[in-house]
């Protein structure tokens, strides 16, 4: 067990994401977050191995690929390759792309299932209790319990098990948390896992029989391994571990342990908890530090495809560029806090710090030195107070960023790097070397602007070579534009090993002066908007005609309740015929009443909990004028169970009841005289 830092090399990891929707901007943070540390570690000379992935098996993709109406391998497949596709836009440099459902991966896992099991930590048994499929998560409490984590209904699953002894991991995680205080953090995630781990651990089931994609049991194959197991053996798997291929052995015995599984906060458990005690009893060593990420919030929720509130990193990346992104997120948020994302918070940052800062600075000092040097690095001179301030400051900020950035205090990082940028207009303000006052010599005027240009160029060296892992596309163009030739050559040779001032030598020549930041304009926001709203209206047009239930209004309306939409169809019967296939896609069920409830602030809405039988959901109506909630608690109603989820005021609905539009009077719930059991299907 060890988790001293190996001083020359650099395992990094981000979460794998799901494939049960497209990423957003919550997803790309985290990636973010982890190709700017790569950046980093590689341009201080440290070999590093970054990996990104794709968490592809699990009852969650199973359920997202059928509700697609496609097989979950094709539903990964092509959600798989939107990440990927998403990755290579915004240049992220990682070194390997793990997929769950990679042949690689399944050797591996099963290999980490055999050990455990070998050694003693597996044993079979029964599992009775609450799921929550979202999170893939199994919850402590009775049928109907809702989720600690997304507050949706559980579903009661009753199986044979696999289960894991974690509960014998009690005292040693403790203990290893006691003797590795840097491991997990920030603090608040410490304190939370020490807790959860404190409130006693229960063997965890580690297998399901119920569905089954994901990858088998060796021997058992009825079994698929539990998704969190298959998830997190990701991270040595995709190094080599499980391979009989030296070359993978090797990386493997190079990179594993990781130095940084870089995580969103709400996974904590799974990385801090089961993480170490699955390896703990597998007798590997253990990751070194685990830090989560807070959440990036939109329209005052957290970020997600549940939420509908998601902005996609593709919308800024076409209208500012990846780096102002990267600029944003890691300056705006303080790392480890949630931070709200908005676009003119975005537009303002940008036009600040990238257009009239760092850009402005970059093109008046790289214009001057064309217009009064040729375009060749003029030789400083004995430095004046002004310039022994401007080098103490740029001494000062590449003392400060290490350490800060090291921490993952990207916010303070930046903040030090950027006063020096300020520090370096004032410089360039104050001793104009664009004016010459009658009183000065011509020679005189030459030897000021040589001394104030070649300073200033330097100072700007210094920013881009530090701010290089955050804003990469920029700081190579600077880099050619100093005549420092490619910056991403100078990285591979660990040039931020030995930064100091002074590199920039004279008579080098410069490169062509080229814009990095065009001034975004006042309706750029707008436009980001716009441009987001345009993309949700067709994914829920596209939706909309994917889903059984498109025939219906409702799936084109996303605000209107469900009730609501039914009661306002026109009262004659002239809608349009439809044959028999297209009744069949639309799944009509019986469901159960198990909890109603208004909704604060909206007087039309109630949020059901609804049972089918085979599972429980949540569902919204538009009835609450009509029906008092605790009166409709049992009643058995009629569902579409295949509507594509629809949100209204921050809750999913999952499906739409149906009633009878009645004129000037309230809905009339669907229901049956006869008893009908769960789940039954109208057709
Ligand atoms: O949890 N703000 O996958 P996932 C910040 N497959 N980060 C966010 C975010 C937001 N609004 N939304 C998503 C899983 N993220 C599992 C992980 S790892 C072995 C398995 C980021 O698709 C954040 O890093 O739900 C979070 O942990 C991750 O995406 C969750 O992605």
């Amino acid at each position: 067990m060890t988790t001293s830092s190996h001083p020359n090399r650099f395992f990094l990891t981000t979460p794998i994401y799901y494939v049960n929707a497209r990423p957003h901007l919550g997803h790309a943070y985290s990636t973010i977050v982890c190709d700017a540390i790569a950046l980093r570690k590689r341009a201080l000379g440290i070999d590093t191995w970054f990996l990104t992935g794709t968490d592809e098996h699990g009852q969650k993709i199973e359920r997202s690929a059928e509700k697609a109406g496609c097989q979950p391998q094709d539903f990964a497949d092509a959600l798989s390759a939107e990440f990927r596709g998403l990755w290579r836009q915004l240049g992220i440099s990682n070194d390997d792309y793990i997929r769950t459902t990679e042949e690689r991966h399944k050797r591996g896992l099963q290999k980490l299932f055999v050990a455990l099991r070998d050694r003693g930590y597996i044993y079979k048994g029964y599992y009775t209790g609450q799921y929550c499929v979202s999170d893939e998560l199994y919850v402590d409490g009775a049928p109907g319990a809702i989720c600690p984590d997304c507050g949706r209904v559980t579903e009661t699953v009753s199986e044979e098990n696999y289960f894991f002894k974690l509960s014998a991991f009690e005292r040693k995680l403790l203990e290893f948390y006691e003797a590795h205080p840097d491991f997990m953090g920030p603090e608040s995630t410490r304190r939370e896992v020490i807790s959860f781990v404190r409130g006693g651990l229960k063997d965890l089931s580690v297998s399901r029989t119920s569905f089954s994609w994901g990858v088998p049991v060796p021997g058992d194959e009825k079994h698929v391994i539990y998704v969190w197991l298959d998830a997190l053996a990701n991270y040595m798997t995709a190094l080599g571990y499980g391979s009989d291929d030296p070359e993978d052995q090797a990386r493997f015995e190079k990179f594993w342990p990781a130095d940084l599984h870089l995580i969103g906060k709400e996974i904590s458990r799974f990385h801090c908890v089961y993480w170490p005690a699955f390896l703990m009893a597998a007798g590997l060593p253990l990751p070194r530090r685990v830090r989560a990420n807070g959440w990036l919030l939109f329209d005052q929720g957290k970020m997600s495809k549940s939420r509908g509130n998601i902005v996609r990193a593709e919308t800024v990346h076409t209208v500012l560029g990846s780096d102002a992104l990267r600029y944003f997120l890691l300056r705006e948020i303080p790392f480890g806090q949630d931070g709200n994302f908005s676009f003119d918070a975005l537009v303002q940052r940008y036009n600040a710090d990238l257009a009239n800062g760092y850009g402005n600075l970059v093109s008046r000092v790289v214009n001057m030195v064309h217009k009064y040097f040729g375009g060749a690095m003029p030789e400083a001179g004995a430095e004046t107070p002004a310039e022994t301030a401007l080098r103490a400051s740029a001494e000062k900020a590449i003392a400060d960023f290490g350490p800060a950035f090291d921490e993952l205090n990207f916010s303070e990082a930046l903040k030090s790097v950027w006063s020096l940028v300020a520090e370096a207009d004032g410089y360039l303000t104050a001793n104009a070397p664009w004016k010459k006052p009658a009183e000065r010599s011509e020679a005189e005027q030459t030897k000021l602007q040589a001394r104030v240009l070649a300073t200033a160029a330097e100072a700007i060296r210094i920013v881009t070579a530090l701010a290089y892992p955050i804003v990469p596309e920029a700081a190579a163009k600077v880099w050619r534009q100093l005549g420092q030739g490619e910056i991403a050559e100078a990285a591979k040779l660990g040039f931020l090993s030995n930064l100091a001032w002074g590199g920039l030598k004279a008579g080098t020549k410069f490169g062509e002066p080229a814009p990095l930041f065009p001034r975004a304009e006042k309706d750029t926001a707008e436009r980001m908007q716009k441009i987001e709203e345009e993309n949700s209206k067709s994914a829920i047009e596209a939706a909309a005609k994917q889903s059984a239930a498109s025939a219906t209004p409702a799936a084109a309306q996303p605000e209107k309740p469900a009730a609501a939409v039914v009661a306002e169809q026109p009262k004659t019967a002239s809608s349009p015929t439809i044959t028999i296939d297209d009744f069949a896609k639309v799944d009509l069920r019986v469901a159960q009443i198990l909890v109603a409830e208004r909704i604060p602030k909206a007087d039309k809405l109630l949020r059901l909990e609804v049972d089918l039988g085979y599972e429980k959901r949540q569902i919204l109506a538009g009835i609450a004028q009509y029906y008092e909630p605790e009166k409709l608690i049992g009643r058995k109603i009629v569902i579409v169970a295949n509507l594509a989820p629809r949100k209204m005021r921050g809750f999913e609905s999952n499906g739409m009841l149906l009633a009878a539009s009645l004129e000037g009077g309230s809905p009339a719930l669907a229901g049956f005289l006869e008893e009908v059991p769960l789940g039954a299907r109208l057709k």
